[in-house]
């Protein structure tokens, strides 16, 4: 089925940051939809079940220089 899980998201200062991030993870398979807002450092992910995990958010997130908080 379809998650929507949240991300606190470490490092993002600016719009870059902001489409960085989204393109990051919307590059990753299984993910469907994300959304960043800068201000609350958050990131809403759409995706499906089971084929992406939190470590595969983590990973991709700190592979673009950005860092993973947790869940919010
Ligand atoms: Mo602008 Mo965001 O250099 O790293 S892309 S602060």
């Amino acid at each position: 089925g379809t998650r929507t899980t949240l991300l606190s998201v470490g490092g993002m200062t600016c719009a870059a940051c902001v489409r960085r991030v989204e393109k990051t993870l919307q590059a990753l398979e299984g993910v469907q939809d994300v959304s960043v807002n800068l201000a609350s450092g958050k990131a809403v992910v759409v995706h499906r079940d089971g084929v992406v995990s939190l470590d595969d958010f983590q990973r991709a997130l700190e592979e673009a220089g950005y860092q993973f908080l947790g869940v919010a």
